[in-house]
């Protein structure tokens, strides 16, 4: 079939709008009718050409939702007409890491998706006889796609494509580095570093477990107002407090229980781990480092007690625990709306893009 796609042609440069050809679902895998697709920053990153994986030419996007318009042989799980998230983390519920419930990092269709290829090391995307690299197992910017089942969450019918698609990577990767990565406990004190699409969600997560400070960091003061209505207790604009560790040190008596990297700068990421608590802080990367960036603090920082941890997609394993996220929003306990500033048509993807990197927008959507 012909569909409608951003391509990524080259590293740094703006997407075009194409009719490129999709061939059907093979074995185990589903073509899903995406409705709707967010923007995140890790999108801009593999664009910028910073991703050691990024491959060109590519049909970018990973925080879609839509529907499943056909089935490959052996797919059990979903049919047609169901309602699904493309998940760039599948969980297939077998392989090693799946079994061990130690991590969601699913490794079943890992290095075939880091190649831009489906699991049988083919693409189902081309455009006149020449294949286009998939990204991420998903490429949510294009009106329809091919996915392996164990890369779709089922959720609900009355859900709004338009809002739940953030929950396919901004949303999860932020509340479940709260929740399911961290597990912060009532009473803790955070500290969460970029106050964007991601760490936002941070605050909304460390909200709803009941932190007792919460603290963001941001340089854009316009970030402020809405980390407050999303539970931030301070805000501090490093431009004003050169000295972030000490702030933070100061504010928590003697550090943050917990604290969190949403940016990808590797600078950000030392400050974020020194103004945790000596003896027990523990400290998450979110955010995604340029290619050949190395992080660094004294060992002893380490030994007196501090934690340096990561957590990807939030720690959540996607059929299980974004249904579940799902359910959240729609019984109103997560916020969603406020955090999508802005929505596109797929011929203004681009301005998605330009609205991220100028920080005027947290999220945008593009609908199809
Ligand atoms: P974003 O662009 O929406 O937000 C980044 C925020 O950081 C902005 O508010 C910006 O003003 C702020 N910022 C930039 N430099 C700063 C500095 N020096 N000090 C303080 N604040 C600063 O991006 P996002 O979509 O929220 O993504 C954040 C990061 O998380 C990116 O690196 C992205 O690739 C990564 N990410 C990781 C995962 C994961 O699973 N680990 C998932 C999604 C996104
Ligand atoms: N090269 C990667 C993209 C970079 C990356 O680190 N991805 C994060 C998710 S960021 C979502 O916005 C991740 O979870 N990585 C886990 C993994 O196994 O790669 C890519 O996916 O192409
Ligand atoms: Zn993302």
């Amino acid at each position: 079939m012909k569909t409608s796609a951003a391509i990524a042609w080259k590293a740094g440069q703006p997407l075009t709008i194409e009719q490129v050809d999709l061939a059907g679902p093979k074995s185990g895998e589903v073509l899903v009718e995406i409705k709707a697709t967010g923007i995140c920053h890790t999108d801009y990153y593999t664009l910028s050409g910073a991703d050691p994986e990024g491959l060109f030419p590519t049909i970018l996007g990973h925080e879609g939702a839509g529907v499943v318009v056909d089935i490959g042989p052996n797919v059990k799980s979903l049919r047609k007409g169901d309602h699904v998230i493309p998940l760039y983390t599948p969980e297939c519920r077998e392989c090693k890491f799946c079994l061990s419930k130690k991590t969601n990092l699913c490794q079943a269709i890992r290095s075939t998706q880091g190649k831009g290829l489906m699991p049988d090391s083919t693409s189902r995307f081309s455009i006149d006889g020449k294949p286009l690299f998939h990204y991420m197992g998903t490429s949510t910017f294009s009106n329809y796609t091919v996915v392996p089942e164990i890369a779709l969450a089922k959720i609900r019918e009355d859900a709004p494509f338009d809002k739940v698609c953030y929950i396919g990577c901004g949303v999860t990767t932020g509340l479940g580095a709260v929740i399911y990565t961290a597990k912060v406990e009532a009473g803790a004190n955070v500290a969460v570093f970029g106050l964007g699409g991601i760490g936002l969600n941070v605050i909304q997560g460390a909200r709803m477990v009941g932190a007792d400070k919460i603290i963001g960091i941001d340089i854009n003061p316009e970030r402020e107002a809405m980390a407050r209505k999303f539970g931030m207790t301070h805000f501090i604009n490093p431009n004003d407090a050169p000295n972030i560790v000490d702030a933070v040190v100061q504010l928590t008596d003697g550090g943050a229980d917990y604290s969190f990297e949403c940016i990808g700068n590797t600078k950000i990421m030392r400050q974020a781990l020194e103004c945790t608590h000596k003896g027990w802080g523990r400290s998450i990367i979110i955010g995604v480092a340029e290619a050949g960036a190395e992080i660094s603090t004294r060992p002893f920082q380490l030994v007196t007690g501090r934690k340096w941890e990561g957590s990807a997609f939030g720690g959540a394993r996607g059929r299980t625990d974004v249904p579940k996220i799902v359910d959240w929003y729609m019984e109103g306990k997560i916020d969603i709306d406020s955090l999508i500033t802005h929505t596109l048509p797929l011929d203004k993807i681009n301005d998605g893009f330009d609205l991220m990197k100028s920080g005027e927008s947290i999220r945008s959507v593009v609908i199809y």
